[in-house]
């Protein structure tokens, strides 16, 4: 059986890229809702109803786990999810906000995302719940997304508008930065250059991935080192499949898709 990975588009790669690395026995469906893409300005009674319906599509595939490898979604329906199916469901909100903790010396961490996600306040309470002397400074990227889903994430354009967003973020002393959005890790360049090098990216896909590493044990749901060859990958968009295979080609380092 193999992992479901969910997104409004091409952000859970960053997700599933992890997961090939440090999941290689196990296989993977991914589907991406490129043509409802972005949810970040979507309400979030219309965001829970696409994540349930991305669900269901991956539940005919008959997965054994589901991994919301993204943050809007993760914002607005991971507990709704959760009730309804019989299978361990994983969101990328939690695992970023315990990986930024441990990495940040000053107590001064930055979150960005969507709209939904920032306006949720999820990553704030998060953090707070677990250590309130962390002061949380929240800004959503609302241009970021469709740079990404446009193939466009490493030109002159994209440079541009990282450096401007990110711009006031540079006052605020902030030692670790949260990519609180599945798209923004195919940015880090741009934007670990424009915070600097004392700036540490939190890039939430490798911790998420750690997680379902544990669950996986945990219910022994882990496929053997014998399968290895037998690992498969199936890549689902709504979208135009070739933009999404440009986008999964290059960032993956792999073709057929
Ligand atoms: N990748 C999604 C996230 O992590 O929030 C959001 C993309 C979007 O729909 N704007």
């Amino acid at each position: 059986k193999a992992i479901g990975f969910i997104d409004s588009g091409v952000g859970g790669l960053t997700v599933v890229k992890q997961a090939m690395k440090q999941l290689p026995n196990e296989s993977i469906y991914y589907l991406g809702d490129s043509a409802r893409c972005p949810y970040g300005p979507r309400p979030k009674e219309e965001v829970i109803q696409y994540t349930w319906e991305m669900t269901q599509f991956l539940l005919k595939k008959d997965i054994k786990m589901l991994v919301i490898a993204c943050n809007t979604a993760t914002a607005a329906a991971l507990d709704i999810i959760r009730e309804r199916v019989d299978i361990p469901v994983i969101g990328v909100i939690n695992p970023g906000s315990r990986a930024a903790i441990k990495h940040s010396k000053n107590e001064r961490i930055a979150v960005i995302g969507t709209k939904g996600t920032i306006n949720s306040d999820v990553y704030k309470k998060t953090i707070k719940d677990k250590d309130k002397g962390i002061s949380v400074i929240s800004m959503s990227c609302p241009k970021f997304v469709p740079l990404v889903e446009s193939n466009q994430y490493n030109g002159s354009i994209a440079k541009k508008v990282v450096a401007e967003t990110l711009n006031p973020l540079l006052k605020e002393s902030i030692d670790t930065l949260i990519l609180g959005c599945t798209h923004y890790p195919l940015l880090t360049p741009l934007i670990q250059n424009v915070m600097g090098p004392c700036v540490t990216l939190i890039d939430s896909g490798a911790e998420t991935v750690s997680e379902v590493s544990t669950l996986l044990d945990y219910f022994r749901l882990a496929e053997s080192s014998h399968n290895k060859e037998a690992s498969e990958y199936h890549f689902y968009t709504t979208g135009s499949p070739k933009l999404f295979s440009d986008i999964a080609e290059n960032w993956l380092g792999q073709s057929n898709f």
